[in-house]
């Protein structure tokens, strides 16, 4: 399904040492810069623009944009048409370094403590193996995706379309492991999920863990998974362990996850309380406004774009990806005078499930000329891609079919 192969090329990025200069490109020597330097490798270089992280320095860097060393895009041009995002084109976005490599050397020995069952406690890998298993194809999303659109330019990453990406994850139905271990306990309607990066010392824990709690009813669909794409997860991507949870943002899918608890209360967390909540422009965030949670419906076209160069006249498979969020991907039109008028696409490839996005694709003959081209979908619960982003003040949840839209030139 990917030709990516991570996991064979980690062993030899492991042999390379870390170094200063590696911390200082990641400009975060200050700040943690133990556990960083022990997952840096000698950056590779990108054809314009920062090095790759030596966490990440398997990834092919003509397929993404590095932003940061915590924040590596997928170029728009790279998602091709199989379906699938291979691995090593994957986005990545971490908000704290990323642990070391130690923690990938023995999988199956990684733990997780489930609390707030009936019988509370450590399970290892090889026990979560034993328990059940699925195979789920999820759109993973960071809220922020498309936050470069914003005019209002929010602080954060300016990711365009590339901080998403369909990915095949395996493991544990979350149902599975909490009917081993008698069910959830009374008064629960929280999964909270704790990541297992080593925090910085002197500081509340609280203003850096990344720990976000979903609702309760989320955890039917949701895994424990140890695989993606046929490999095991890279540690990038949150290996040994990383929760999935199907329709829900990025951040809600907790890598190297070590806590999986159902809780009384969503978690106290900044990342909780005050990340990720839909603030109305030049207002603070805060616990009363609503939390960025489950995906909207959205689509953007992939080719032809304007990097491209100028196309010759005449026939053109406008293509893109679609997903529906909560709910599958009915159907996506194409315009290709701005937004005037439209043509129902047609979707095309395997149907992976209506977590994962669908391909589509409008065959039509361009002329010469300039020429704005947008997809807008809708999804099985009839909601419609809207002309215009919601306004906020983070530059959240962009699935404005405008601010995706593409001009091309044709001669
Ligand atoms: N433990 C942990 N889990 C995490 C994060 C993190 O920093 N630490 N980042 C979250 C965010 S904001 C996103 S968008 C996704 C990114 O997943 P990826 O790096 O595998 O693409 O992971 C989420 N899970
Ligand atoms: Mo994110």
């Amino acid at each position: 399904m990917t030709t990516a192969t991570p996991a064979t090329n980690l062993p030899r990025r492991r042999l390379l040492a870390g170094s200063a200069s590696a911390l200082a490109a990641a400009g975060l020597a200050g700040m943690h810069g133990g556990a960083l330097a022990q997952s840096a490798a000698a950056p590779a270089a990108t054809p314009a623009g920062k090095p790759l992280p030596g966490y990440a320095s398997w990834k092919n860097a003509d397929a993404v944009t590095v932003h940061s060393a915590t924040t590596i895009e997928t170029k728009r041009s790279a998602f091709g048409t199989s379906v699938i995002t291979p691995t090593d084109q994957l986005y990545v976005r971490n908000n704290l370094p990323t642990p070391p490599e130690s923690i990938v050397a023995d999988r199956d020995a990684w733990k997780v403590q489930v609390e707030g069952v009936k019988q509370p406690r450590a399970l290892s890998v090889a026990e979560l193996k034993t328990l059940g298993l699925d195979t789920i194809t999820m759109v993973l999303q960071c809220s922020g995706n498309g936050r470069g659109f914003f005019p209002s330019k929010p602080s954060g990453t300016a990711w365009t379309v590339g901080a998403a990406g369909c990915v095949v994850w395996s493991g544990v139905p979350v149902r599975d492991v909490v009917a081993a271990l008698g069910g959830v306990a009374d008064g629960m309607p929280y999964m909270t999920g704790t990541g297992g990066e080593v925090l910085p010392e002197g500081i509340d824990p609280k203003t850096v863990v990344v720990e976000r709690s979903v609702p309760v009813a989320a955890m039917q669909d949701a895994l424990l998974a140890w695989e993606m794409n046929g490999e095991p997860i890279p540690l990038a991507h949150g290996g040994p362990l990383r929760l999935i949870v199907p329709g829900f943002t990025g951040v809600n899918n907790i890598k190297y996850i070590k806590r999986l608890a159902f809780t009384p209360q969503e978690s106290e967390a900044r990342i909780m309380a005050h990340g990720y909540r839909i603030s109305p422009p030049g207002v603070k965030a805060d616990p009363s406004q609503p939390s960025v949670q489950e995906m909207d419906v959205k689509s953007w076209i992939n080719s032809p774009l304007p990097e491209d160069g100028t196309q010759a006249a005449g026939l053109v498979q406008i293509n893109g990806v679609a997903f529906g969020g909560m709910h599958a991907v009915k159907g996506v039109e194409v315009s290709t005078d701005g937004g005037k008028t439209w043509q129902p696409a047609r979707l095309i490839g395997p149907d992976m499930g209506k977590y994962a996005w669908r391909q589509f694709v409008l065959s039509t003959r361009l002329p010469k000329g300039t020429h704005t081209l947008a997809s807008r979908a809708t999804n099985t619960n009839g909601a419609t891609q809207p002309q215009e982003r919601l306004e906020n003040r983070s530059g959240y949840n962009n699935n404005s079919w405008a601010d995706h839209a593409v001009t091309v030139t044709v001669a």
